[in-house]
């Protein structure tokens, strides 16, 4: 049996990079903010391996970006988040909570500060776009809202910071965590932060244009033979693994960011102008009555999750699962679920509702990490 065809078009859109991408073989992709995100190479496992210990390039265009540019970019900026940004300098990036009315999470972007009055929003999947052209248009805020032509494309792995070194000069690893700097690329400026949806550490570049993505693409490639260096992907099992979240899968409009484990990035008191404030100032008082736990889902390796899993204390559900799979590294499936207060405690054993029959599970207090 042949795979089935994704057909692109204007709607499902490629990037700077798929040539790059197809020429490596991709062999599955999935579909994030209307455009094709590559999700395997050679297998998860090996991807996962490789990750780990050498470096990888993704193609992670997908991550759109809103861009807020006038006079009212700051206040908008701090009307979509209840994280206090007072502090924010250009030329940091913060992982910023989006909420609504109900501190509902909308998004969880990294915001990119270029300028006192120009953001990027780099997008997780929703079409945030909407909602923040509409606060702007509402309070007539004095400000421009749309989606400039940028593709971010991560490098990560432990070898990232020599590979960077190569390609951009030794500069570029002097960036802290969540800064980032202007480096030279033949004679283009090309912004570049240390971050990345991966706990192994890299960079992001974000492309503006098309134009020099396949000779960005190819300069890494061939600068990091010898490093092992391959065309990569956010890959399952490290990020869950590492408790990194993703939107529409674990979290929705449903959960509020404290329900998330996100409180450590909201200053609700101090957030003055964020939309959702009045509401969230209510559930920080009382705390959230359940919250997101890394969890180990024990037996063999367990079929994909592709909705949510209920999770038992006996007869009672008590939360969910919402992302799954067998880690090589820990020896058991590794899992982010959401779980009530009263089984919250790390070490309270429960019972997943696999689609493949139930299955002894094991609360967490830290995510995997080596
Ligand atoms: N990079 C960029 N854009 C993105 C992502 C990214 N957009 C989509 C998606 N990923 C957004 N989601 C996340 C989730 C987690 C992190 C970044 C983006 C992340 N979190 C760290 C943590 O939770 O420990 C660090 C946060 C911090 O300390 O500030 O990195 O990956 N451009």
């Amino acid at each position: 049996m042949t795979a089935p065809i994704l057909a692109t078009s204007r709607r499902l859109r490629r990037t700077p990079f798929s040539a790059g991408v197809e020429r490596a073989g991709v062999k599955a992709y999935t579909i994030y903010n209307h455009m094709l995100l590559p999700c395997v190479f050679d297998s998860m496992e090996a991807d996962y391996h490789h990750l780990k210990r050498h470096v990888q390039v993704w193609d992670v265009a997908c991550e759109r970006q809103v861009e807020l540019r006038g006079p009212d970019a700051g206040r908008l900026m701090q009307m979509l988040t209840p994280r206090d940004l007072r502090g924010m300098l250009p030329g940091q990036c913060y992982y910023v909570p989006i909420v609504d009315e109900t501190g509902g999470m909308l998004n969880d972007p990294v915001a990119v500060k270029l300028a006192e009055d120009r953001f990027w929003i780099s997008i997780a999947d929703s079409d945030l776009l909407y909602w923040v052209k509409a606060v702007a248009h509402g309070w007539r805020l004095d400000v421009l809202v749309d989606e400039p032509d940028v593709s971010p494309l991560a490098v990560q792995g432990p070898k990232a910071d020599a590979l960077m070194a190569r390609v951009f000069g030794a500069g570029v690893t002097t960036l802290r965590f969540f800064r980032f700097g202007w480096f030279d690329f033949q004679g283009r400026d090309m912004l570049i932060a240390r971050s990345g949806y991966s706990r192994q550490g890299g960079f992001e570049i974000y492309l503006e244009g098309g134009d020099m993505g396949m000779a960005l693409w190819e300069a890494l490639m061939a600068a990091g033979a010898d490093l092992e260096v391959r065309a990569g992907c956010p890959n399952l099992i490290e990020r869950i693994e590492g408790g990194l979240l993703s939107y529409g899968n674990d979290m929705t409009r449903e959960n509020t960011p404290h329900e998330c484990g996100l409180g450590r990035f909201c200053n609700t008191h101090s957030a003055i102008g964020c939309i959702g404030r009045d509401a969230l100032l209510r559930v920080a008082q009382e705390g959230p009555v359940r919250q997101i736990r890394s969890m180990a889902i024990e037996g063999g390796p367990v079929p994909a999750c592709e909705d949510l899993w209920p999770v038992m204390a006996g007869s009672e559900r008590v939360g969910r699962i919402s992302s799954a799979v067998w880690s090589p590294d820990f020896q058991t499936n590794v899992a982010i679920g959401m779980v009530r207060m009263t089984h919250w405690t790390p070490g309270t054993e429960l019972t997943v509702e696999a689609p493949d029959g139930a299955r002894r599970a094991v609360v967490r207090g830290e995510f995997f990490i080596q």
